[in-house]
């Protein structure tokens, strides 16, 4: 069955070009979109000082023609249509990422006018009982949980690929951990039951493809179904103690902490459970996927040769100092390490290329499925320039690697983060 998309062609239309844009508007953003700062740059009459340093594609979201970050705070915008923006590192500083400063990654238009109140979440498919729950039947009729979730988009990283890997050229901050309220995925699947023959979930949402097709969903992705049935996959309605913001999701998202982002669908309308490996759009072919076997970087890969992504691999982040920052000789430094279904075991930092590793003090997870804080304090011995590098070990003995094990689509880039600072 097709999900029906109630949004019409007009919304639609909305959407892609907003009212009150001139041509030259339109003009400008897809230039900028095409050229990237070379454009910026040609527009705004000067260099860009350190343009070699960021990303291909990147924009300063003072030059978007309209207020796409909404509610966001210190996000650098990749691409307005559709909005992709990621945290710059030193603003994941907190334990808990606050709503502002959660990461957006969007692949088409999030529908509009938003009615939480009529919002309804079908459960449909391979059960032994369809429902159709709304937000106030999920709260009252389902065990209500909070709990702080990771989301990692399947390329955060890919910047560094080399060749390139097409797509969004995240650096380190498509990554947030916020607390996410709503109730388990498989508190929903007990009470419509799950048939027997049933592997996988697939997962629609209310956004629109950007084409404007309104038969063609931009994404929709699955689960196998033992990963559907875990505790903390969650339906979600509230994101840090108050709504969802529009751009993660609102009024209603899943939550699937540790896997690839693309699979906590947004703008959640219905969940169908299938016989087979779910085959909706980003599914298939070889979005979020990775070849087989190891491959030489550039080499081509058959179509057949990828696999799905399952669980993201072991992680962290240094979140203190800010890179570039100036340092005293003595540096606190911390951050927040994870590893898909598993937890960290050590955090080590390094000020000296990597020869000598001093081990942070690293916090349990506040519960499965969030990410881990850590620190310590680091004695620089004289004053110069120095790299803070920082290396994550997991619960199953994985550990960071140093150079990047290449894929053609530019997915699971977790080698070490590291920050340059200068000590005075
Ligand atoms: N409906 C819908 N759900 C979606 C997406 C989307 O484009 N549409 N993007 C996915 C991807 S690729 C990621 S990484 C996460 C990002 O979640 P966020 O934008 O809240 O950070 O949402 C996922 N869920
Ligand atoms: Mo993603």
């Amino acid at each position: 069955m097709q999900e029906n998309h109630t949004q019409d062609r007009q919304d639609l239309e909305r959407n892609l070009e907003p009212s009150g844009n001139t041509g030259h508007d339109r003009n400008r953003r897809r230039f900028l979109r095409d050229s990237g700062l070379a454009g910026v740059a040609a527009l705004v009459g000067m260099n860009v000082p350190f343009a070699a340093n960021l990303p291909k594609g990147f924009m300063p979201a003072a030059m978007a023609s309209e207020d796409v970050l909404a509610g966001k705070d210190g996000l650098r915008l990749l691409n307005d249509r559709p909005i992709n923006a990621e945290t710059p590192a030193h603003l994941l500083d907190d334990a808990i990422t606050p709503t502002a400063r959660h990461f957006i990654r969007n692949n088409g238009a999030p529908p509009e006018d938003v009615d939480a109140a009529g919002w309804t979440l079908t459960v449909d498919g391979l059960v032994d009982t369809p429902l159709s729950l709304s937000i106030a039947d999920l709260k009252s009729q389902f065990d209500v949980a909070s709990m702080a979730l990771v989301i990692e988009c399947g390329g955060n990283g890919r910047w560094a690929f080399d060749p390139p890997a097409k797509g969004n050229q995240w650096t380190t901050g498509a990554v947030a951990c916020s607390e996410w309220t709503g109730v388990r995925l498989k508190d929903v699947l007990a009470r419509t039951g799950v048939k027997s023959n049933v592997v996988y979930t697939a997962h629609v949402g209310a956004d629109a493809q950007l084409s404007g097709d309104p038969d063609k969903l931009p994404i929709s992705r699955g689960l196998p179904i033992e990963k559907a049935l875990t505790d903390n996959v969650l339906i979600a309605f509230e994101m840090n103690g108050g709504p969802i913001h529009a751009n993660n999701g609102a009024p209603l998202r899943l939550v699937v902490p540790g896997w690839p982002g693309s699979c906590s669908q947004k703008w959640l309308k219905r969940i169908y459970l299938r016989d087979i490996v779910h085959d909706g759009p980003k599914m298939t072919g070889t979005s979020y996927r990775v070849p087989n076997r190891p491959v030489e970087p550039g080499e081509k890969v058959a179509t057949e040769d990828f696999e799905i992504i399952e669980r993201m691999p072991v992680k962290s982040l240094i979140t203190s100092p800010e890179n570039g920052a100036l340092a005293g000789r003595s540096i606190d430094v911390r951050g927040h390490a994870w590893s898909g279904d598993r937890t960290v075991d050590a955090v080590d930092v390094s000020m000296d290329f990597g020869a000598t590793w001093t081990r942070a003090d690293l916090d349990a997870p506040v519960n499965d499925g969030a990410w881990q804080n850590w620190r310590t304090t680091l004695t620089l011995p004289q004053a110069g320039y120095y790299e803070i590098w920082a290396r994550a070990t997991d619960s199953a003995g994985q550990m960071q690697p140093f150079a990047i094990n290449w894929n053609p689509k530019g997915y699971l880039n977790n080698t070490m983060h590291r920050v340059a600072v200068r000590a005075a």
